[in-house]
C-alpha cells in the first residue's frame, strides 16, 4: 500500500505490486551455408532440445528462415544470443542468433 507521510513529514511507500520481467524470444535465422547438423547441435546444447525437438525447429527455421530457440528473460536470452553468436563465429559459419521482446 502506499502510506501518507509519518510524524517526521518524510514521505513513505511501502511497493507491494510485483512487476513481471518482460520475456524475450531468442531466434535463429536461416542461411545457405551452416551445416544443420550444427544448427542442432546448437539448439541441443544451449537451449536444452532434444535431437528431436531440436530437428524440428532447425527445419523450421530451413524451411521459413526464422525460428525461435526458446523464451527467456533478458539477460538470460541475452547470454544465449552471445554463447550461440561465438561459437559460430569460432566454428567459421555465418549462423545469426538474435532476440526480440514479446508482446
Ligand atoms: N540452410 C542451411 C543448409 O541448408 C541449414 C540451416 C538451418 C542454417 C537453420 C541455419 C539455420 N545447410
Amino acid at each position: 500500500p502506499t502510506g501518507p507521510d509519518d510524524e517526521t513529514g518524510v514521505a513513505t511507500r511501502t511497493e507491494t505490486k510485483t512487476k513481471r520481467p518482460s520475456l524475450y524470444r531468442v531466434l535463429i535465422l536461416n542461411d545457405d551455408f551452416t551445416p544443420m547438423e550444427f544448427v542442432v547441435l546448437i539448439l541441443e546444447h544451449f537451449f536444452n532440445k532434444t535431437r528431436e525437438e531440436a530437428t524440428k525447429v532447425m527445419l523450421h527455421v530451413h524451411n521459413t528462415g526464422v525460428g525461435v530457440c526458446g523464451v527467456f528473460t533478458y539477460e538470460v536470452a541475452e547470454t544465449k544470443v552471445a554463447q550461440v553468436m561465438d561459437l559460430a563465429r569460432r566454428s567459421e559459419h555465418p549462423l545469426q542468433c538474435t532476440m526480440e521482446r514479446e508482446e
